[in-house]
């Protein structure tokens, strides 16, 4: 597989962004339709501005405009681009203005060309100087209008649109995926490196977008396009030139197996209480793996001098409950790293090590430079991903996937879920005892069926009116139970923006007991193995004011309110957290947050 090292230096800090682009090509004139449905799918990965172009009687026609994409479309009617070829994209700008000169689509000098991007250019800043000394005039701060000019600038030499932005794309630095529309040609140009893009292939024509949800509705054959990808596409025909390979190539098309009404909310407000409830599901369906590559997993753990997990946010919390199973389970030791850490580690780094790169997304940044830094070290690198073809796929010695289907809510739910039952299962496979795992986890199953129930879902929203003007929550567990206060407290944060923070139960005597004053909900979680001392935690907390609420086995005269979990022993951490999930869901929704887009957080952290 191919390793892209990428030398990231941050020029300009405004150019970095984490968005989301879709294109579609068809032989009538419904094209703008039908993408500015597809591009309302790809809102999760970015929602602060938004754009479209489409090539009609040889002209480019476009709209752009700040705000949310309905806010946009209600202003600009974004969905009535006219011609059978469009192009969209939506922005999430983590750094610097959101504007409508900064919003995609960006264009050449004369307007004639029109392109939208995801990803980052590196060196935008000596190649626009160069554009500029040849007379090129910038429109907005982005380092994307660099590549308008750039093809701009080939097409004089190669005449023709496409071997103009092969010529262009051979001088960037960076990640991109890329749509292009020229004046002059009745197409659509697709490439990318760095950044997702996938094609759709339906009858009525051809989707290129950063995801397969986004067009699921209207195609289940894909292409996974790989870096170094330039695809040419015609409403009824495509082909790919490799960059790298230089030459024209085939890639087959594979069938998306998921239930289309995955994609969707369905009966559910929010995707967030969407995906908590599909848990039910997807436990199983985590551990539905191909043996074989188990096993082949199981046999590099053994082989391997050193193995480190790395992952952020939940994944990141993942792998701290992973830690714990693997000790307790297969008598392993695992280092725990957050990728954004890595670079301070990465000298342990020799052939021999193993990591394990847990992502959802597959896309995150700073995982990705991780397994760059580990595989310029020779280690080998298994991923635990979500997302079928993205970059950590590609980038990955091996990788299994979590087959919880597509998270559409910012906020991970069923994914790490997911992660913890197949990082369990290896950990069983390890001293070959996967069919008691399986079998264990299996029987969650009833399990979350109560945890998620209409009847659950009421209490839990009971006690969510209750702590909904709270400042601070205070999540507390021991060993298995204190990655699932992390996670826990994440939660919170993340959607009902309460500050809410995690504390190990044996932690508190050295300082952190000073913060419970009159009131401050305390949320413990309680395992057989650790019981007694984490209620002797609860009474310290109660004892000076604290309010408690247990997420436990059985009922305890400390609790102040009982959430009742049976206790699952190395599974705690899969079920307990459930609840929890639907408490941070409720605080949001009585807060008047929309948890499926909570503010400062995209689904995928493209970003340093
Ligand atoms: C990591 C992560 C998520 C978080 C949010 C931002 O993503 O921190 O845990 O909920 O989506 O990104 P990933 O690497 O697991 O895709």
């Amino acid at each position: 597989m191919e390793i892209i090292l990428v030398n990231f230096l941050i020029i300009n800090a405004k150019n970095k962004y984490v968005c989301g682009i879709i294109g579609f090509i068809t032989n009538n004139s419904e094209a703008s339709k039908i993408a500015f449905r597809c591009l309302k799918n790809l809102e999760y990965r970015g929602y602060d501005s938004c754009g479209g172009a489409s090539l009609h009687e040889g002209m480019i026609i476009f709209k752009k405009g700040v705000g949310k994409i309905d806010e946009v479309e209600e202003k600009l009617r974004l969905s009535e681009l006219p011609g059978n070829v469009v192009i969209y994209h939506t922005r999430w700008a983590t750094h610097g203005k959101v504007s409508e000169r900064n919003a995609h689509p960006h264009f050449d000098c004369k307007k004639e060309l029109a392109i939208v991007h995801n990803g980052i250019i590196e060196n935008f800043l000596e190649i626009k100087k160069e554009l500029e000394k040849k007379g090129h005039e910038f429109k907005s701060e982005t380092d994307t209008e660099i590549i308008a000019h750039l093809i701009e600038d080939m097409l004089k030499e190669k005449g023709n649109v496409f071997d103009a932005t092969v010529s262009a794309l051979k001088l960037l630095e960076g990640s991109y995926a890329l749509l292009v529309l020229h004046k002059g040609f009745e197409g659509m140009i697709a490439a990318r490196k760095g950044s997702p893009l996938v094609l759709g292939v339906a009858e009525n024509g051809l989707f290129a977008s950063s995801d397969i949800p986004s067009f699921l509705e209207f195609t289940r054959n894909v292409v996974y396009l790989k870096d170094g990808d330039v695809a040419l596409l015609k409403p009824d025909e495509f082909r790919i030139f490799n960059l790298y390979e230089e030459k024209w190539i085939n890639r087959q098309i594979d069938t998306v197996e998921w239930d289309i009404e995955k994609a969707k909310k369905g009966e559910f407000e929010h995707y967030m209480l969407k995906e908590i409830c599909e848990q039910v599901e997807t436990i199983k369906r985590a551990i539905m793996q191909d043996e074989r590559i188990i096993n082949d997993v199981v046999k590099e753990m053994i082989k391997a001098r050193g193995v480190f997990f790395v992952g952020c946010g939940t994944s990141y919390h993942a792998c701290v409950a992973a830690s714990y199973i693997f000790s307790k389970i297969a008598n392993m030791h695992v280092n725990v790293v957050l990728a954004s850490e890595f670079p301070n580690f990465e000298h342990f780094i020799c052939k021999d090590t193993l990591v394990f790169a847990v992502s959802q997304s597959g896309e995150t940044y700073d995982v990705l430079e991780a397994v760059r830094a580990a595989r310029k070290r020779n280690a080998k690198v298994i991923s635990i991903v979500n997302v079928m073809g993205s970059t950590l796929t590609n980038e990955s010695d091996k990788f299994l996937l979590m087959n919880a289907g597509p998270e559409i809510s910012v906020v991970a739910t069923k994914t790490y879920t997911a992660q913890l039952a197949l990082l369990s299962l290896l950990a069983y496979a390890l001293v070959g005892k996967i069919d008691e795992c399986k079998d264990k986890l299996n029987y969650l199953w009833n399990i979350i069926y109560h945890l998620t129930a209409r009847s659950t879902r009421e209490k839990i929203k009971e006690l969510a009116e209750k702590l909904r003007n709270a400042e601070h929550i205070f999540c507390i567990g021991r060993g298995l139970q204190y990655a699932t206060a992390m996670e826990a407290s994440l939660k919170i944060k993340e959607v009902s923006y309460i500050h809410a923070e995690a504390l190990a139960g044996g932690e508190l005597k050295h300082g952190t007991l000073a913060l419970i004053e009159n009131d401050v909900p305390c949320i413990v979680f309680v395992s057989k193995e650790n019981e007694k001392e984490i209620l002797s935690n609860a009474i310290e907390i109660k004892s000076r004011g604290g309010k408690i609420i247990g997420v436990a086995s059985e009922n305890n005269k400390v609790f102040d309110e009982w959430i009742k979990v049976p206790e699952a022993s190395i599974f705690n951490p899969i079920i307990q957290i459930i609840p929890i999930q639907l408490l941070a869901y409720y605080l949001a929704v009585l807060r008047g947050c929309d948890p499926d887009k909570p503010r400062n957080l995209a689904k995928s952290v493209t970003v340093k």
